[in-house]
This record gives C-alpha cells, sequence and structure tokens, in this order.
C-alpha cells in the first residue's frame, strides 16, 4: 500500500509539474501548440494507468497531457513535440493534441471529439482475436457522448464482448456549454447501463480510489466478459484551452472551483503520504527528482534543432 501511494504521488506530482513549466514557458511563444490543460483531472489518468498492465492501449482526447505522462512517466519527448521539435515523439509533427508513444503502449490521442473511440474498439477487437491478454482503454471528455460514433462503438464493444475500458471524464462542460444545456436526458450512467456492459461511477480526487475502482472492473471484465463504462466526475481547473489562471465566471461558478481545490489530487494524496509515515524530507526529495528530470526535458526541447523541411510529408497519411 506504502509502495502503491508513493508511486501514484509520483505520476500526480510528475504531471502537474510539468503543467507548471508548460504555463511558465508557454507566454514565450516557442510552443505553438494550443493546450488543453490537464489541470484537476489528474487523479482519473493516474489511478486507472497504474491499474492498466505496461502493455495494454490507452487512447485519449485532446486534453490528454496528464493521460500521455501518466501511461509513459516520459518527458523528453514530450516537451520537445510541445516544442515542435525534431526529438518530439512524432518529430515535432503532432503537439500537444496528436500525442503518441505506441511502444509504451499510448497509442494515440486526437482532437476530434470522440474520434479515438472507435479506434480503440477496432484495437480491443484485434486483442480479443488475438488473444494476447491486452486490454483497450479509450478516455474521452463529457461532450464525446453526444458523438454517434459513441454509441455505435459502445453497441458492437457490447455485442461483441470486447476487452475496453471506456472511460468518460466528466467536467460537466463541453468548451463554456453545461451538461444541462446539451444533454436531453438526466443520468449518462443509467443509459449506458441499458447495454451488456459493467458500469462504475464515481466522484473522487482520489488516485487510490480510482486505481481500486478499475482493478475491480477489470476484474469483473475478465469473469463476464463485458466492456466497462467507467463515469467518473472531475474539475477543470482551467479554461478549455489556454494555459491562464483566468477563470471565467460567466458560465462557471468560482465557489464550485474553490471547493474542488480543496480536495486537489496532488495535495490529497502528498497529505496521505505523511500519514502513512514517509518523512517530509524523503517527499522533498522525489519531488525534487522530478523537478530536475521535467527541467532537463524541458533545456533539451528548447535546444533541439526542428525536423528538416523534407520530413514534412513522411509518417502523414495524405
Ligand atoms: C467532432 C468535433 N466537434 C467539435 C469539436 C470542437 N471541440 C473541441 S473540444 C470540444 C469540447 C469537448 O468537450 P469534452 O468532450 O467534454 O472534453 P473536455 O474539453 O471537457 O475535456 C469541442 C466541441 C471537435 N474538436 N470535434
Amino acid at each position: 500500500m506504502f509502495d502503491l501511494n508513493t508511486e501514484l504521488y509520483k505520476k500526480l506530482y510528475l504531471i502537474r509539474t510539468a503543467e507548471k513549466k508548460i504555463q511558465e514557458y508557454y507566454p514565450q511563444d516557442k510552443m505553438k501548440t494550443p493546450m488543453h490543460m490537464s489541470m484537476g483531472e489528474e487523479a482519473i489518468v493516474v489511478g486507472i494507468c497504474q491499474a492498466l498492465k505496461k502493455e495494454d492501449h490507452v487512447f485519449g482526447s485532446c486534453r490528454s497531457h496528464g493521460l500521455y505522462l501518466a501511461k509513459t512517466g516520459e518527458t523528453d519527448q514530450f516537451f520537445a513535440e510541445m516544442y515542435g521539435k525534431v526529438t518530439g515523439g512524432a518529430k515535432g509533427k503532432a503537439g500537444s493534441m496528436h500525442l503518441s508513444a505506441p511502444e509504451m503502449g499510448l497509442m494515440g490521442v486526437m482532437a476530434i471529439v470522440a474520434g479515438g473511440i472507435p479506434v480503440a474498439v477496432g484495437v480491443a477487437f484485434a486483442n480479443k482475436r488475438q488473444k494476447n491478454n491486452k486490454i483497450a482503454a479509450i478516455f474521452f471528455g463529457d461532450g464525446a457522448i453526444e458523438e454517434g460514433c459513441f454509441w455505435e462503438s459502445l453497441n458492437v464493444a457490447c455485442l461483441m464482448k470486447l476487452p475496453i475500458l471506456f472511460i468518460c471524464e466528466d467536467n460537466r462542460f463541453a468548451k463554456n456549454t453545461p451538461d444541462i444545456k446539451r444533454h436531453g436526458y438526466k443520468n449518462i450512467s443509467e443509459i449506458v447501463s441499458k447495454f451488456d456492459c459493467n458500469v462504475f461511477e464515481e466522484e473522487s480526487t482520489d488516485a487510490e480510489v480510482i486505481y481500486n475502482l478499475t482493478r475491480r472492473a477489470i476484474d469483473l471484465m475478465s469473469a463476464n466478459g463485458m466492456p466497462c463504462f467507467l463515469h467518473l466526475r472531475y474539475y477543470r481547473y482551467l479554461e478549455h484551452v489556454g494555459v491562464n489562471e483566468y477563470f471565467n465566471e460567466e458560465y462557471r461558478l468560482r465557489e464550485e472551483f474553490e471547493k474542488w481545490k480543496e480536495k486537489d489530487p496532488i495535495d490529497l494524496q502528498r497529505k496521505k503520504l505523511l500519514v502513512l509515515g514517509m518523512a517530509e524530507d524523503n517527499i522533498k526529495k522525489i519531488e525534487k527528482e522530478i523537478d530536475d528530470k521535467i527541467g532537463i526535458s524541458v533545456d533539451l526541447a528548447d535546444k533541439a534543432p526542428f525536423a528538416e523541411i523534407s520530413e514534412v510529408y513522411k509518417d502523414v497519411f495524405l
């Protein structure tokens, strides 16, 4: 339990610190990619990726910095991609919204809302055919539920009993539009539970709670062969896109934000380590190692060259 909680904290701290670095350096205008920040959602991606096997396949949306870092733990290619440099995972052609590291199971993240869902279902189908015991996990926002391909994909996955986790990261907003202005129904989980799948619902910023829930989901999926739908609530700290702390009170309440901030996933996990008996100095040592690693990655990315012009059409489907 101590080891698990330490691992969870390392990932949570890594994600938050990497994004704080992005906030700090973005105004230099060297990172040209739009930024959809993960701040607030870290417990979900960290808890789930911890519960998955290394070789499982993960897919995400445009808001996937946290997912990438939780799944891979690496920061060199991550920052190089942000800077658009040849040392990035996609040689600088992908940016923040199309990250991938297939060798580490991060198969791809996509800017088209719900775009990754049918792709993940296809991979789950291949995994089942190959009997390789791998799980596909697709992360998407609540806005993706409004896309037809979500329902088509869910239907096929249930019909074919595919080994897939559908993870709805529900922050109640698609850009600035709240769920009540978009949904002709009350409860997503209630509707999804009409399908032949295992449905889980949780609102927690505790990565250990999410980890345990995911373990239960995976166990149930291997017992009854049915896909899982995880409906997980969180609060997006920043605006839809961008790195500023600006909070738009035209569409959401600051009090709600303050309430979620009190149970911030990183602070919560740090306090838990202290309660479990980890010395403050040990925690600081862990944090320093991660700070240093990120500092080096940013420096390397900044100094790295851009790809040659001849690379422009390579690795691109036209
Ligand atoms: C098919 C499609 N329609 C519209 C957009 C424009 N768009 C980008 S993000 C977004 C809202 C996404 O909300 P949600 O899925 O809840 O994810 P979140 O931003 O909350 O993580 C929209 C409408 C898009 N990228 N793709």
